[in-house]
């Protein structure tokens, strides 16, 4: 392995095997997830196979479902590829034709002869927290070529847009953090986690972290930033360290002034990564492909992570697009608050694609921090839910992912994930009956 990266012998070995078929192989079909991780993930395997010159062709998927099957099987490819995805299906991925390989960090069903699965979870280490597939990608890449390494930032936004970093980057991802900022393609520093031109946008357009009584309200952010003597134009890195300061602690005051736990305040001031390159930071990255991939423009995001500035434009309009629906959902959330049950919180969304990241802004920043959040969205005869808790409430017991599974499964439906978020689906009319039972379950699992 190239540059600092120290593995465990037989996760090298698995790579070093992957990366020869791939460059004794013929064309190679790629299969990566839509989301943030999978998106880089696929990015960083383009990139790679361009500079070997090795043919592929690339798709991205919202799943490994029938359709994206029977496509492949169809297309008789000698080899597939799958990133962030595979690992929880392998006996569909046995019935493919030729080389299949999964570079998945999902909790594998089973190892396969077939299956070339390049998991952390069969080297001891954490896929949850420390190797998402856009570390898996990173790695293979570099065992190909050394010159990989430029495509880190990449990867680090991938690590990002699957929350990885919360607490700091840890195992696998700090190595290539640590080699990506010696090689000088990232560099780190310690600031507000904030975005935007200037300090107003910055405090008054930010959903994630929701300042109450700020987010979406231009007057206010004005009036907050005046009274602190800051000009409401200021860029954000051209606050003077007095300044910064305050406005950390003003801030910070606030959100604890409006519940949120201690480790979301902590967030509030992180280690920001900037890719010189692409002039902006990893996290924007990661916030810019995640707003790609949740409106169907995933190849728009491909296309940002291989350096179109067009399409960083592009994606730019696309996540002030999503960035306005979502402050509107949580201004009205803020207002209305959510129907309470004795040990569960929910409101209902109207736009399914959403509901996810709503719920997760509205448990972590505006509701009860004492109930895991329910979203439920209508969609024909069915209803979609998304869950999200706290860690401190999974510290207590909960399980989101049980809980939704049998509340879900008692009325004819399916559930599970996560135990901190997960996510069901039910028919319309078990709704009442699905919510009480799920109320009770969460009531036991935390007693
Ligand atoms: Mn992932």
């Amino acid at each position: 392995m190239s540059g600092s990266v120290t593995l465990p012998g037989e996760f090298s070995e698995a790579l070093g095997h992957v990366a020869k078929a791939i460059q004794s192989n013929g064309q190679l079909r790629v299969v990566t997830h839509y989301d943030a991780d999978g998106i880089a993930a696929g990015a960083i395997i383009a990139s790679a196979l361009t500079r070997a010159g090795r043919p592929f062709h690339l798709t991205m998927a919202k799943g490994f479902d029938d359709d994206l099957t029977d496509r492949l099987s169809k297309e008789g490819n000698e080899m597939v590829l799958f990133l962030d995805m595979g690992s929880g299906q392998i006996d569909r991925l046995e019935k493919l034709e030729g080389v299949v390989i999964a570079l998945d960090h999902h909790k594998p069903a089973r190892k396969s002869r077939k299956v070339l699965q390049v998991n952390p979870h069969f080297f001891e280490i954490d896929g949850m927290t420390e190797t998402c597939a856009s570390t898996l990608s990173m790695l293979l890449s570099i065992t190909i070529d050394a010159r990989n390494w430029d495509l880190s930032p990449i990867a680090l936004a991938g690590m990002i847009g699957d929350r990885q970093h919360m607490g700091g980057m840890k195992g696998l991802n700090l190595q290539i953090l640590d080699e990506s900022a010696d090689q000088g393609y990232v560099t780190v520093q310690k600031s507000l986690n904030l975005k935007g031109p200037n300090m107003h946008k910055a405090i008054s357009e930010s959903v994630d972290p929701y300042f109450v009584g700020l987010s979406g309200r231009g007057d206010n952010a004005t009036a907050f930033l005046e009274s602190m003597k800051i000009n409401p134009e200021t860029a954000l890195g051209s606050l003077d360290e007095f300044y910064r300061r305050k406005l950390t602690s003003m801030l910070s005051l606030r959100l604890m002034g409006q519940g949120c736990r201690p480790e979301t305040v902590e967030e509030l001031v992180t280690d920001v990564l900037w890719i010189p390159s692409m002039e902006l930071s990893a996290a924007d990255l990661a916030d810019l492909l995640n707003a790609c991939g949740r409106q169907d423009h995933e190849s728009l995001g491909l296309a940002l992570c291989l350096g179109d500035r067009e399409a960083l434009a592009e994606a730019g309009d696309l996540r002030s697009e999503y960035n306005r629906k979502l402050m509107e959902r949580l201004l009205s959330i803020e207002t209305d608050g959510a129907q309470q049950k004795d040990h569960i919180q929910y409101f209902d969304a109207d736009e399914p694609s959403m509901a996810g990241a709503i719920c997760g802004l509205a448990m972590q920043y505006i509701l009860d921090q004492s109930k895991p959040t329910l979203a439920l969205s209508t969609v024909g005869d069915r209803i979609k839910v998304s869950s999200r808790g706290t860690k401190y409430l999974v510290s207590k017991g909960l399980d989101l992912a049980a809980a939704l599974k049998k509340a879900a499964g008692g009325v004819g439906g399916v559930g599970g994930g996560h135990a901190v978020a997960s996510g069901a689906t039910i028919k319309v009319d078990a709704r009442d009956k699905f919510l009480e039972s799920c109320d009770s379950i969460v009531g036991v699992q935390m007693d």
